[in-house]
């Protein structure tokens, strides 16, 4: 029998695409699918044909065999919230975008197993909502908890301010259920701590961004539930002064830090600027901050508290910290909490800027941090910082903003230059030029710039093998 012409080919896999989900779960209408094809920063715009919404791993399953079929590229997307357009399809697709959004069902909880059985849609509070409900803790902390759902935080590694005591998402997942590029379900929902048959296969997934399959479910990690919290918002004279504050906070309580974030004083003035109901903690201005938590689980305060202020107490004695204030309740700390958290939305509406997620080892964030702001400076002499970020985990976001008042293109046009400068210092300090936002579409020229050779053709041997076509996420990552 003669081949369909493509074309026809097309209509008939989107007409099994749309039969597959019903009339609830797909739409063509542009302006239901605007807000699916651009992303949170509004740097990327993209194309699609439909935005398609399965409901159940089945759903899933069939939608992608029947893109297979006739090489219809498929984005896919969780909660749209990824700073790297890794969700936006290109600009000239003629492929889908696969939204998760429906599949938010919490299929188990196990809390002698200290597992959670959850779908890709689940937007993160929720899975922390429904931990903290069986007197467990999911440890993934980030701003975007709100919106952003378990399948994007997988398929970005995501990280966030508990990484030091949790590690990032994908040391949180036991199994991962994924639909494969050619339509099959890879069903690795094990909940096991214990099983060496062979590749653990989850990995190959997590981190991946939407390029080796769709992520449908997962078996989540829970920990017990923190019942004692120590917060302070710390000045500390200078960056090595945070991190000798990290070593001695890691060390005396028992390595009971869940969060060490460092916040510079143009991140603090961004937001009491832009966001409505932030104060400054402290009477004076300092150059930089440190957001620090101690966390213990055992069911009374086993001392943890009266460490904490012992820490404090020495810290200002050796002149690590130079003031501080210290949560004396949840509302307060609410207040502290603000300060960090709204940092990217205040960078936003501040105006242009360029984001360096960028790891180094803990000891050389001082020294880098000097090294990139010089090369920076030669390059855009009225750039303004805006660092902030995990120092705890090496990981800063040393985002570079325009001038105050200054022309928003002609500070873009400086991007390359800016990269160079940041992305070469990184290099030069045995870093990563993404510790936790992944590449998308973003930073695929950075990665081919810096990532060994070897390496690059691994993940091109890797993606060859299970998406010979291409057609997931194609132009993310590779
Ligand atoms: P999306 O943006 O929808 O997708 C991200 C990528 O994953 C895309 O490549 C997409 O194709 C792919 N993808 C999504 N779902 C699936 C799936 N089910 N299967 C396969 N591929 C999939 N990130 C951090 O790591 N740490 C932070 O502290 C942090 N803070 C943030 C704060 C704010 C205010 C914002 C806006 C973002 C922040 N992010 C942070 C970035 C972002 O929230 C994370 O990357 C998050 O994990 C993305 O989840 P999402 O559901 O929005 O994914
Ligand atoms: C955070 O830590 C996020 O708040 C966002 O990773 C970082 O906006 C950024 O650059
Ligand atoms: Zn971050």
């Amino acid at each position: 029998m003669a081949e369909l012409p493509r074309t026809m080919q097309v209509e008939a896999a989107l007409e099994r695409v749309r039969a597959a989900v019903g009339p609830q779960g797909w739409t063509s209408d542009p302006h239901d699918m605007q807000p699916s094809l651009e992303d949170w920063r509004g740097q990327f715009q993209g194309r699609a044909r439909m935005l398609v919404r399965p409901a159940e791993t089945r759903e899933v399953a069939e939608v992608v065999a029947a893109c297979a079929a006739a090489g219809i590229p498929i984005t896919p997307q969780g909660g749209n919230t990824g700073m790297c357009g890794g969700a936006t399809p290109p600009r000239d697709s003629d492929g889908i975008v696969l939204s998760l959004a429906r599949m938010n069902r919490i299929r188990a909880i196990d809390a002698t197993n200290f597992t959670m059985t959850v779908e890709a849609g689940c937007v993160l509070q929720r899975i922390q909502e429904a931990a903290l409900e069986v007197d467990r803790y999911f440890p993934l902390s980030l701003s975007a908890q709100g919106s952003c759902m378990i399948g994007g935080n997988l398929s970005t590694n995501a990280g966030g301010t508990g990484v030091l005591r949790y590690g990032n998402a994908r040391e949180l997942a036991l199994g991962l259920e994924v639909v494969l590029p050619d339509g099959r379900t890879l069903d690795g929902l094990t909940a096991l701590r214990k099983d060496n048959t062979g590749y653990d296969l989850k990995h190959l997934f997590v981190g991946a961004e939407g390029t080796l399959g769709i992520i449908t479910a997962a078996v989540l990690k829970l920990f017990p539930r923190p019942r004692a919290i120590h917060t302070a918002w710390c000045a500390v004279p200078d960056v090595a002064s945070a991190l000798d504050l990290l070593a001695r906070a890691r060390a005396e309580s028992g390595d009971a830090v869940e969060t060490f974030e460092l916040v510079s004083r143009a991140v603090v003035d961004l937001v009491l600027t832009h966001i409505p109901g932030t104060a400054d903690p402290l009477e004076k201005r300092y150059a930089h901050y440190v957001l620090l938590e101690l966390v213990s689980s055992a069911s009374a305060d086993d001392g943890l508290g009266q460490r904490f202020q012992q820490l404090l107490e020495e810290a200002f004695a050796a002149g690590l910290v130079i003031d501080a204030v210290v949560a004396q309740s949840d509302r307060h700390r609410g207040a502290i909490w603000a300060l960090r958290e709204n940092a990217s939305e205040a960078e936003k509406l501040e105006g242009a800027s360029i984001k360096h997620d960028v790891s180094v080892p803990v000891s050389a964030i001082p020294s880098f941090w000097d090294a990139a702001w010089q090369a920076v400076r030669s390059v855009a002499p009225d750039a303004r910082l805006a660092a902030f970020g995990h120092a705890g985990d090496g990981n800063l976001h040393y985002n570079v903003i325009q001038p105050a008042g200054g022309d928003r293109a002609a500070f873009l046009a400086q991007r390359e230059a800016i990269n160079r400068a940041v992305h070469d210092a990184v290099h030069r300090h045995d870093g990563s030029i993404s510790a936790e936002h992944g590449i998308g579409r973003l930073k695929r020229d950075e990665l081919r710039r810096y990532k060994s050779p070897v390496a690059m053709d691994v993940m091109h041997t890797l993606k060859a093998a299970l998406d010979p076509d291409g057609i997931m996420n194609r132009g993310a990552l590779l």
